[in-house]
């Protein structure tokens, strides 16, 4: 009897698994959105999902920005020019930077389960080219309908 509870609660268990993606982000000079870029810069995923950083350009990494990660979520931080990958499990929104090119403005949003680029909701200290970039990335989305 109880091995068969356990296998029910296993199978219950398995389809989050079965669907869980992996979504590629390229680390770039240049990019859709302008010098130092994330590619998407603007990810939806759903909790459970890998998001996997490719060091296509040399020189960047992927960081959790202090204050902008769901609450309870594990900051992160990738080394310079490795692939990395981060499996999110937290509802909400991550703010990602490129360590040495955070003043640049290099910086992507993450956005995991439910909810519009509209309700984004950024932190109040940020890098003026982090801000500028954020903004742009959020307008895009929203025109996107994301
Ligand atoms: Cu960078």
């Amino acid at each position: 009897m109880i091995r068969v509870a356990l296998a029910a609660a296993l199978l219950c268990s398995l389809p989050s698994l079965a669907f869980a993606d992996t979504h590629k982000v390229k680390m770039l000079n240049r990019g859709p959105n302008g010098p130092m870029d994330y590619d998407p810069a603007f990810l939806v995923v759903k909790p459970g999902d890998t998001v996997k950083f490719l060091p296509t350009v040399k020189g960047h990494n992927a960081a959790t920005i202090d204050g902008f990660i769901p609450e309870g979520a594990e900051p992160f931080l990738s080394k310079i020019n490795q692939e990395f990958e981060v499996t999110l499990d937290k509802e909400g929104t991550y703010g990602i930077k490129c360590s040495p090119h955070f003043d640049m403005g290099m910086v992507m949003l993450i956005k995991v389960g439910e909810g519009k680029a509209d309700a984004v909701k950024l932190p109040e200290k940020l890098p003026p080219s982090a801000k500028k970039r954020f903004d742009k990335i959020i307008d895009t989305a929203r025109q996107a309908g994301l």
